[in-house]
């Protein structure tokens, strides 16, 4: 068939075969169970990956250890040079890897090269970042003393990432976790473990030309198991988790148990708000996006849309009709702006969410079947009508289903906003600037991520990207986050010749 062309075409670009050892620390292995993921379109396999045993995440650590010792000693902007061969060199590949990720994790061509794009931008600021790594230096109170703050490296970072961005969530840890000096052992999701190949063999080869120990972007595919060892092992400096919020509770707390580091990227459950002065026609065209964009399988898919009842019909109407033109597909065919969900079980998922919307007061508005003629896992993208809080509307279902709810003033519509467990992204569609401010000031969006007049989701990588409450607390990506990536020292350099102490105190 023309889809089994292109997944051989795409994979012999990308270096792959239909089997593949998905261990790599310098050398690739793999001795634990073969798993072959699935074009979540078409239902057929693609390839496998032969994943980590206990033993192979062993010896990978050990690798991954004795690499950091090397490179936390190169200086910062010559390990920026390597983020930016490794930034051509994926930017070289963008074409097939985002071909590989539709065909993969099922989302529409130009939201898979998107992603390698997001990559690629963080490279590009980790390259810059590589040069500004700066400290500070502090007044001290005492007379000829010097204090500072270093950031020295943290050692190894462990990557745990989620199907749904199987690229750039990695990318956003890789190329910060590098330039900071430390090595990086990553586990993908195991149904996207083509993608996790393909993405390291690009690195690989950069670190080898280099003649740089390949254990820097260190790859350990994997379950659940392999996760859990990850949590659980000392030598992982730092765990970087994506995914739900009841696995990552798991997560902090073995590595909490061990005073590790983690930062959490978990579950959303997204509002956004469109008051009755708002540019309906950009309102319309966003949540579009927000809400049909990825199948609904972004942390930052809009699930909930407050509308404001002077709009509240107008709206609904607008809305349907741009529902009733989205075509639903194989992401990789021109003009299909929803592809499949990822698995049959995100497809039971959506079903018992439908029959919660009706169980619970909710009415369907649109959509609410699953495609069953087709041969991959698809839904309509779907709205609903409920109450704001229904117990299906406070949960997070990966999945293109919008909860619309109808509002009388911003303050209840805001309280709402922040009602849910979870505190990811939020976007306020108003004209009105004290209503702007209002909304990213202490009384408006509880989130981590709060906009005006722009979807929820397709965040740049220039900010920091992560949310409060269930949703973890982690910041990846732009700003300061990198700072997570490092240990913060403070260092106070006596050349006084004396020993005045702090605090006046007077000791002897
Ligand atoms: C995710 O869904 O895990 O803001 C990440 C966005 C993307 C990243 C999403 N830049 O939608």
């Amino acid at each position: 068939t023309s889809t089994a062309r292109t997944t051989s075409v795409t994979l012999k670009a990308l270096g792959l075969d239909s089997y593949n050892l998905g261990v790599y620390n310098g050398e690739w292995s793999g001795n634990g169970d073969v798993v072959e993921t699935v074009n979540p379109a078409t239902g057929e396999v693609l390839g496998a990956v032969q994943q980590a045993s206990g033993k192979d995440l062993d010896h990978t650590l050990q690798c991954a250890t004795k690499a950091a010792k090397m490179w936390r000693e190169v200086p910062a902007p010559k390990r920026g040079e390597i983020v930016r061969q490794m930034r051509n060199a994926l930017s070289d590949k963008i074409e097939p890897l985002g071909r590989l990720v539709a065909l993969e994790m099922g989302k529409i061509l130009p939201e898979g090269i998107g992603e390698v794009q997001e990559y690629v931008d963080i490279a590009d600021y980790a390259v810059g970042l590589s040069r500004m790594l700066n400290g500070k230096v502090i007044p001290s109170e005492r007379p000829g003393h010097m204090m500072m703050e270093m950031w020295n490296p943290l050692g190894v970072v462990g990557v745990i990432s989620a199907f749904n961005f199987p690229v750039a969530v990695y990318g956003w840890n890789s190329a910060l976790s590098l330039v900071c000096g430390n090595a990086v052992v990553w586990k993908g999701a195991s149904t996207t473990g083509l993608t996790s190949v393909a993405v390291t063999k690009i690195l690989a080869e950069v670190l080898e030309k280099n003649g740089l120990p390949g254990a820097l972007c260190s790859l350990a595919s994997g379950g659940a198991d392999i996760g859990n060892m990850m949590a659980k092992d000392k030598r992982v400096n730092l765990v970087s988790f994506t995914g739900s919020t009841n696995v990552g509770r798991k997560v902090a707390l073995t590595v909490q148990e061990r005073f590790g580091k983690s930062l959490l990227e978990l579950g959303g459950n997204n509002a956004i708000i469109v008051h009755n002065d708002a540019d309906i026609d950009l309102a319309v065209r966003s949540i579009l996006f927000a809400a049909v964009g990825t199948a609904g399988q972004r942390c930052t898919t809009t699930r909930r849309l407050f509308l404001h009842e002077d709009i509240h019909d107008t709206f609904i109407e607008r809305l349907i009709k741009a529902y009733g033109q989205i075509r639903v597909g194989n992401p990789l065919e021109a003009g299909i702006l929803c592809g499949p969900l990822h698995t049959k079980a995100a497809v039971a998922a959506f079903q018992e969410g439908i029959a919660d919307v009706k169980a619970q007061g909710g009415t369907i508005v649109h959509g609410g079947n699953v495609l069953s003629h087709m041969a991959g896992n698809f839904v309509e993208p779907t709205i609903t009508s409920i109450s704001h809080d229904a117990p299906v509307v406070h949960r997070e279902i990966f999945a293109p289903i919008l909860h619309t709810i109808k509002f009388s003033n911003i303050d209840e519509a805001i309280e709402w906003n922040n009602e849910v467990g979870q505190g990811l992204s939020s976007s306020l569609f108003t004209t009105s600037p004290e209503r702007i401010f209002n909304w990213i000031g202490p009384s408006g969006s509880d989130c981590g991520i709060v906009n005006v007049n722009i979807p929820t989701n397709g965040a740049e990588i220039g900010g920091a990207f992560g949310g409060e409450k269930e949703t973890g607390g982690g910041r990846e990506s732009g700003s300061t986050a990198w700072q997570q990536y490092m240990r913060r020292q403070t260092c106070t350099v006596n050349y006084s010749g004396m020993l005045p102490l702090a605090q006046g105190i007077k000791f002897e």
